[in-house]
């Protein structure tokens, strides 16, 4: 498991959304040189079946899986960690409570819930004793928040405080929709709240990343603010773009 490590060195790390369960895109991803596969749970209709067939698939070529899941569910955390993810991506977070029932999930099985919370103690520490035998259990899984509201902002510091939480995703969408500036991602309020959250992230040694699809220059701006968790675009979303560009240079000629 080499994203953590890259990421606990502060390297960069590249991947892409892939929405496909056609296991010829490896092909694209490889040729890319990606570190990393984005799979969604949340938005695209992916049955655990086949998220653990793309794990298994994708894990096996050294490019290490990294799931959505619907929403902070920690059992569905342990689902998509027995299926081969390498990293849990956790949507509507907004307080520190669901942070530690995420961390619990991802960092410590094979406890969780109650069970789990019978060996937190107040600061959201596990006991010490058991604290080696667990993690080591785990070592090398990816926790990661998605950081897309305006609560979740103004609780971040306690959110990133939470120990085991290694990255954020902001979610530009819901962020700006959050914000009240829906989809204006060139927006000054946007765009400070965003560059916050990044220098926030990179200051307390936490990755982060922000997904966009329409265009790399995006990408590149934010990777200037700090940003290292790279996700550009999707499987659909680049063959629509490719596709309608080179039909529209063909139906011109
Ligand atoms: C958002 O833009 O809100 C996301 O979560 C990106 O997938």
């Amino acid at each position: 498991k080499k994203l953590l490590k890259k990421l606990a060195d502060g390297k960069r790390v590249y991947g892409t959304c892939i929405t496909s369960t056609a296991p010829l895109w490896i092909k694209a991803v490889r040729s890319a040189r990606l570190d990393f596969v984005f799979l969604d749970t949340e938005h695209v209709p992916l049955e655990r079946m086949e998220v653990a067939a793309l794990c298994q698939l994708y894990g096996a070529a050294g490019i290490a899986p990294v799931v959505r899941i619907p929403s902070p569910d920690p059992i569905r955390a342990c689902q998509m960690l027995d299926a081969g993810a390498e990293g849990i991506l956790a949507p509507y977070i907004e307080n520190v409570e669901q942070v530690r029932e995420m961390v619990g999930a991802i960092k410590y099985r094979p406890l969780k819930g109650e069970r789990l919370k019978q060996l937190l103690n107040n600061s959201g520490s596990v006991e010490p004793e058991l604290k080696d035998y667990l993690a080591n259990y785990n070592r090398g899984n990816i926790c990661m928040l998605n950081i897309e509201s305006v609560p979740a902002f103004e609780k971040l510091d306690d959110l990133l405080d939470v120990e085991g939480v290694d990255a954020v995703f902001i979610g530009p969408h819901d962020l700006s929709l959050s914000l009240r500036i829906p989809e204006q991602y060139d927006h000054p309020k946007f765009e400070e709240v965003v560059k916050l959250i990044v220098h926030k992230c990179r200051s307390k040694n936490k990755a982060v990343g922000i997904h966009f699809s329409d265009h790399p220059g995006r990408q590149t701006k934010w990777i200037t603010e700090g940003v290292n968790f790279i996700i550009y675009s999707s499987d659909i979303m680049l063959l629509t773009q490719k596709l309608s560009d080179d039909f529209n240079i063909i139906r011109e000629s």
